[in-house]
């Protein structure tokens, strides 16, 4: 078992409901991942833009960057064994009709509202993770952390 780092971010659509924000915080928590950052913030049109630069071209890109840029978001930094992959499972598929239909119990299968408004973002390789946690966080180093608290994690 090896311990992780993944970053997780609730998306506008749903830190503008208070409830499903408060869900899906407790989510986190009922799922063994410990956070080791969490940070409220919004986002202008260019950093929407720089952060999901690998789908420009794409037909939804002008909708996303929109829609991640309109209002508040909360991300964090998750540690957990196979911490990547865990919270990916927890959110479900990226389409929200797949999403409702393969994976109901999933964060997106329950609240997802369209493939766009998907209320949650998770990293999907331990490269992408640096990269995004390094975008929300950049003060934070995670070799350093990792040495200070992975001993505790073995216990
Ligand atoms: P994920 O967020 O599951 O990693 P992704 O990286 O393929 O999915 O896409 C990033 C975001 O772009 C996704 O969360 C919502 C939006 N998106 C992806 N595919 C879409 C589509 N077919 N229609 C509308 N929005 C889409
Ligand atoms: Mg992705």
């Amino acid at each position: 078992k090896v311990l992780q780092l993944t970053l997780a971010v609730i998306k506008p659509d749903a830190v503008a409901h208070p409830l499903m924000l408060e869900a899906l915080h407790q989510r986190i928590l009922d799922n063994n991942f410990v956070i080791v950052r969490r940070k409220d913030l919004a986002w202008t049109r260019e950093d929407s833009q720089r952060f999901y630069c690998e789908h420009s071209g794409r037909f939804f890109y002008q909708r996303l960057v929109e829609f991640m840029s309109s209002g508040p978001m909360r991300a964090y930094i998750l540690a957990r064994e196979d911490a990547i992959r865990h919270w990916r499972e927890l959110m479900g598929p990226t389409k929200v009709f797949r999403a409702r239909y393969t994976s109901p119990a999933s964060i997106r299968g329950q609240f997802g509202l369209t493939d766009t408004r998907n209320t949650t973002h998770g990293s999907d390789s331990v490269e992408s993770a640096q990269r995004e946690i390094d975008f929300f966080f950049p003060d934070f180093c995670a070799e350093e952390w990792m040495k200070k608290e992975e001993p505790s994690f073995r216990s």
